[in-house]
């Protein structure tokens, strides 16, 4: 099964949460504070790997966890971070927020690196915390939690030449004379099913990729045949191999509905260097069709029989020589989406008066010092009360209209307010 589009939902680890903890010493008579910091939570992290060809991985791990991150301990120790989660993903693979109105990024090369979804910070231990006006403080902080999101995953596979054409023309014959794929090959249309690639080697150092994509027909674009499905798939090919079957009735007119069918797919389609290869040859009897496509075609032409393979590694020398002449395909930039980097965005904190004498308080910012507070110690409380001064909140609720007594609810928890 070829997949090429998957929804997932990722988790970063949450960061360890910071100790609590003194030091007990047989001749110290007040230790000081001992606890250490916790461990930041890994991060999912894709990385680009030439050895995949498609996203069934994904298909089926569609909850993806980085672990979280050690807590602080006591005797000063801090927490281990947690490891990363190593996604490997095929090249050509771009991540997209759910909705698909924002790009995360793009995998292009082997062994890149996109981090889907960010582990927490740990927490800071006591021992942090010590000031010399509070050299014992009894309080730590809690782990910040990692990113959980839920992304749309697509391929699109990164070939350097794409063979396109009807189906039957041959194209699964050609890559598997010039490269070590060995797609199914019959005599039936929509024998390939899903875009094939492998790579063709010029010389000892040189090579690029060449894609087999199934047969398009007429309204391709329109979902016909297996259509439109595969077309993203050439969208990046910087040279498209044309290929005809001579012994069709009409070749130029295949020629021509095809390009038809990648200009209505999209208009850039059809300015791509082309070369028309013209198969089947060792069929005799169409000298006369050849002379007409050569009459109409502006495309460099290049005849050969794939079967018998004559004339093929002069057409990959020729590919070769085009793709070094044609131009860079820009990164993916869909229009309708822009690059996005998921930092929290939105207010540092909102407030909302749901009824009469209730708050509702919301934010980022709110969100970041709520979760990092440990709500069982009376001196963090005190000093989460203390951030929230200081971010203007008290200041904020008294003009909304605020009275002592009142009850202002953030995320889990209910406080009175105190004038
Ligand atoms: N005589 C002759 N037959 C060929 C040649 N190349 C391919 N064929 C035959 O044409 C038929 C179709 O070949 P494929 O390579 O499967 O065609 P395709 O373009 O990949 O077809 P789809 O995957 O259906 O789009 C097979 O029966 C091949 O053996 C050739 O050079 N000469
Ligand atoms: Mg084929």
């Amino acid at each position: 099964m070829f997949i090429d589009e998957v929804t997932i939902e990722v988790f970063g680890g949450r960061g360890g949460n910071g100790m609590a903890s003194y030091r007990r010493e047989k001749y110290v008579e007040y230790g000081g504070p001992w606890g250490g910091n916790g461990g930041n939570g890994g991060s999912v992290i894709f990385v680009g790997d030439e050895g995949k060809q498609n996203l069934i991985d994904l298909r089926y791990q569609r909850h993806i966890r980085a672990k979280n991150g050690v807590n602080g301990m006591s005797k000063g120790m801090h927490g281990a971070n947690a490891e990363h989660r190593y996604i490997k993903v095929p090249l050509g693979t771009i991540v997209y927020s759910e909705d698909k109105s924002f790009v995360l990024g793009e995998i292009t090369r082997q062994g890149q690196e996109l981090v889907v979804a960010k582990g927490g910070k740990g927490g800071r231990g006591n021992m942090a915390f010590a000031t010399a006006r509070n050299s014992t403080p009894s309080f730590a902080e809690n782990g910040d939690p990692g990113d959980v999101r839920k992304l749309h995953i697509e391929l699109k596979v990164l070939a350097d030449v794409g063979l396109v054409g009807y189906p039957s023309v041959g194209k699964s014959t050609i890559i598997s004379v010039v490269s070590k794929a060995r797609p199914k090959i019959a005599s039936y249309p929509f024998t390939t099913l899903q875009p094939n690639l492998g790579m063709v080697y010029i010389g000892d150092d040189d090579a690029f990729v060449l894609a087999d994509l199934p047969g398009l027909i007429e309204n391709a674009h329109q979902g016909h045949g297996l259509g439109i499905r595969f077309l993203k798939h050439i969208e990046r090919c910087r040279v498209f191999l044309h290929v005809l079957d001579i012994t069709r009735d009409d070749p130029y007119d295949d020629y021509l509905k095809i390009n038809e069918e990648l200009r209505q797919y999209d208009e850039k389609l059809v300015s791509r260097p082309q070369i028309v290869v013209i198969n089947k040859i060792d069929i005799p009897g169409n000298d006369e069709k050849i002379e007409i496509l050569k009459k109409h075609i502006d495309h460099k032409i290049v005849l050969i029989s794939a079967i018998r393979q004559e004339n093929v590694k002069e057409l990959m020398f020729l590919t070769y020589e085009m793709l070094k002449q044609a131009p860079k395909i820009e990164e993916v930039k869909d229009e309708r989406t822009k690059l996005y980097t998921f930092e929290a965005s939105g207010p540092e904190f909102e407030i909302e008066e749901v009824e009469e004498g209730f708050f509702e308080l919301t934010g980022t910012k709110l969100r970041l010092i709520f979760e990092r507070t440990d709500f069982q110690k009376d001196e963090a409380v005190k000093r989460f009360a203390r951030q929230l001064r200081s971010l203007g909140v008290d200041e904020a609720l008294r003009a909304k209209g605020a009275k002592n007594g009142d009850i202002v609810r953030i995320f889990d928890f209910e406080f009175d307010f105190i004038e």
